[in-house]
């Protein structure tokens, strides 16, 4: 079992630190699946080149055995073993990247309650804004002071959890976090839901950014909004 779980678990290269999440396990996870991409790229362009350059049509070839005739299959070059092995080493490769997704998956799906929460924001999306409202009387702290309104601006606070209620008034929305690596689509008439742990993101002065990802109108490209990440004393 150490075998797969270093694998799952293997070390996330620093390049890879602000990618896919600061938790260890994810960030490895996003770097396997990056390295199996390359291999597998590789090989793909290697083979393609190969076959470009040493099957390329000259002046004068016979027409091959297996030329293209309408209605008929070609096999006069075919190969069960090269078949059954092209077909059954992706299926384990992409059998093994489905098993290992399903942590982070779950990690994402599994939204902490309202009472688990630290705080509870709920999110209403609009043409075209976003309204902030935090939930379960939630006593925003004397450190809260970057945000003049609840429209388009929302204050967290560090070292929480944070989960988000998310609903539209009007039309399909999608919520988007790209720094925190949060997308969640905003329905009307149906309430979704989204968390993040702000102890995996740097506090800082300077807002986090929220987009709106599903078109939705003449000013979707504005639908803009901002989070910021405040330390607070005895959160
Ligand atoms: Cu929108």
């Amino acid at each position: 079992m150490s075998v797969i779980t270093d694998l799952i678990y293997f070390e996330n290269p620093a390049i890879w630190d602000n990618f896919g999440g600061t938790s260890s396990g994810i960030g490895g996870l996003v770097w396997q699946m990056f390295i199996w991409s390359v291999i597998v790229g590789l090989l793909v362009v290697t083979w393609l080149a190969y076959n470009l350059i040493f099957f390329r049509h000259k002046e004068g070839d016979p027409e091959p055995k297996d030329a293209l005739k309408a209605g008929v299959f070609p096999h006069e070059r075919g190969d069960v073993k090269i078949e059954l092995t092209w077909t059954i080493a992706p299926l384990i490769l992409v059998a093994w990247l489905t098993f290992l997704s399903l942590a982070p998956l779950n990690y994402m799906w599994d939204v902490p309650d309202n009472e688990d929460a630290d705080v509870t924001v709920n999110v209403t999306a609009g043409s075209w804004y976003w309204g902030f409202e935090y939930a379960n009387d939630y006593e925003k702290p004397g450190e809260f002071t970057k945000c003049s309104s609840n429209i388009n601006c929302l204050e967290v606070p560090a070292n929480s959890v944070i989960r988000f209620n998310i609903t539209s008034q009007d039309v399909l929305h999608a919520f988007y976090l790209p720094d925190m690596g949060i997308k969640q689509d905003a329905v009307p008439g149906l309430n979704t839901a989204t968390w993040v742990d702000t102890s995996l993101v740097s506090p800082r002065d300077e807002p986090y950014r929220i987009y709106c990802t599903e078109y939705c109108g003449n000013s979707h490209s504005m639908m803009l909004a901002e989070i910021y990440v405040t330390e607070v004393n005895n959160a």
